[in-house]
């Protein structure tokens, strides 16, 4: 038997309306305790049906504490599938704090971070994928991330990991059938159609991983590191690209010591740009220390923006032991406007030997915003060439990725023991185990341990 449990499920602070929850065998007693229809001394008792809005007070003995609306919505059909009533009242800490006391009073106990989610999963409403989205949906940063979120939400991920299992669990009956009663059925053997879903599900285990890859700066933003030799306009870039003055900039070389960072949300894409140190050979120590950090920063970046200006050669000496061969790098050529048309003593730009020019070149100005969009539409380009954001709307997070990748090697195992005919017995071991590794994703074969780390990130009240 559960008990009852109960929070403020809106942020603490000022604000027009703060709602309590209370979920489970107890709620809709407590709301007839505390609620009364009438202001007067003369408590009367609600009439509360499912789902209907209900006007009244909440009381303290005499005491009108609230006027509040409350939401009755017996289980299955609530948030946690129990008896929830929500009470909306007004936003203050005292008075929420002073009802959710008389809730205590009248036997409730207070909710843990996530329980109500938890309860929603343990009751059979959602499953482990749903619950987790709800966080994501809490937690999103941007367009794409809550777009993402709220398919899983509605069970995107789910279904396919349903799909697959249906395969699995059909191969593994057929093949425990055969370990099991081997007088009774034909022995099992492998059909083209048996090989065929096999490959599809392994097909659908890499697409999740590969799209968990592709698609991971979605959550954590993707890392754009702006470098280069001292005075070229990083720090302006900067400032120019989050629209602020963010970065000190000085036409003295060697200004930015420390990398700073800051989040930057480009069409709903979060990004994170970091302004580090000229990279040159110095003997100050302040700036050597500098330029080490930002050699860490440009370790740890998805996307390399290597600035230069008109006037200065490109050195690949510099530039190779700047950028690391595999990143995705743009060659940015700053202080455009020092070579407009009928300016005097134009500068050379620095051009990319033959060998770099896959490197795409982007020619800006920092000072008075020219190819500012270009070079944002560049950063775009680069990071959802991969991915289908208007069809493909199921991304795993790590902990589906790691299993999908232990479901993944068990039948990599499974399907080279079909073509060397395996004994049946290691065939089913594999398929099973494949099957539970995709059983933690939704939760059925997930441990306590698994559980509490997912339900301890929530919020009280969620
Ligand atoms: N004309 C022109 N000047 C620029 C532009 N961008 C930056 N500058 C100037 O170049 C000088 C250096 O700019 P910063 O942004 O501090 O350069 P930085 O690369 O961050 O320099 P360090 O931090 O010292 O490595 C300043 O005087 C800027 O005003 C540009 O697009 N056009
Ligand atoms: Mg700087």
């Amino acid at each position: 038997m559960t008990d009852t449990i109960a929070a403020i499920a809106t942020p603490f602070g000022s604000g027009g309306i703060g709602v309590i929850r209370i979920s489970g065998p107890g709620a809709f007693g407590i709301a007839q305790k505390l609620f009364s229809t009438s202001r007067g001394p003369e408590k009367k008792p609600p009439q509360l049906t499912s789902h209907r809005v209900c006007h009244g007070f909440i009381l303290d003995g005499g005491d009108v504490i609230d006027e509040v609306l409350v939401i009755p919505m017996e289980g299955p059909r609530s948030y946690t599938a129990e008896d929830v009533i929500e009470i909306q009242a007004h936003s203050g800490t005292i008075v929420l704090r002073r009802i959710l006391g008389l809730i205590f009073d009248c036997g409730a106990r207070p909710a843990e971070p996530g329980e109500f989610t938890k309860r929603a999963f343990l009751n059979g409403r959602i499953d482990l994928t749903q619950a987790e989205a709800v966080a994501d949906i809490i937690n999103a940063r941007s367009d794409s991330s809550l777009k993402f979120a709220a398919s899983q939400n509605l069970g995107s991920l789910k279904d396919d990991i349903v799909q697959m299992k249906d395969i699995l669990m059909d191969l593994l009956s057929r093949l425990e059938a055969s370990i099991d009663f081997p007088d009774e059925v034909t022995p099992f053997s492998f059909s083209g159609d048996d090989e065929a879903s096999l490959d599809l599900v392994i097909e659908r285990c890499q697409t999740l991983i590969q799209q968990y890859e592709d698609a991971c700066f979605l959550k954590t933003g993707i890392r754009v590191a702006i470098c280069g030799e001292p005075n070229v306009g990083k720090s302006s870039l900067m400032n120019q690209l989050l629209n602020k003055e963010k970065s000190i900039i000085t036409a003295v070389p060697g200004t930015t010591r420390d990398p700073i960072e800051e989040g930057l949300n480009i069409e709903g894409i979060p990004f994170v740009v970091i302004d580090t140190a000229g990279i040159h050979e110095t003997d100050d120590l302040v700036e050597i220390i500098g330029i080490e950090k930002a050699r860490d920063h440009i370790g740890i970046a998805d996307i390399i923006l290597y600035l230069s200006e008109p006037g200065k050669t490109f050195s690949e000496r510099a530039f190779l032991k700047t950028v690391p061969e595999e990143k995705k790098t743009l060659f940015v050529i700053n202080k455009m406007d020092l070579v407009e048309d009928g300016k005097p003593g134009k500068p050379a730009l620095p051009t990319l030997p033959d060998h770099l020019s896959h490197i795409p070149v982007v020619e800006i100005s920092a000072l008075t915003n020219l190819g500012i969009d270009r070079l944002k539409q560049r950063l775009m380009d680069f990071c959802i060439r991969n991915l289908d954001m208007e069809n493909d709307a199921v991304i795993p997070n790590l902990r589906h990725k790691t299993a999908l990748s232990l479901a993944l090697d068990h039948l990599t195992a499974v399907r080279a023991g079909m073509a060397e005919g395996q004994e049946e017995e290691t065939l089913a071991l594999d398929v099973k185990n494949s099957i539970d590794s995709l059983g933690t994703i939704t939760g059925e074969t997930a441990s306590i341990d698994i559980l509490d780390a997912i339900f301890n990130n929530f919020c009280i009240g969620k």
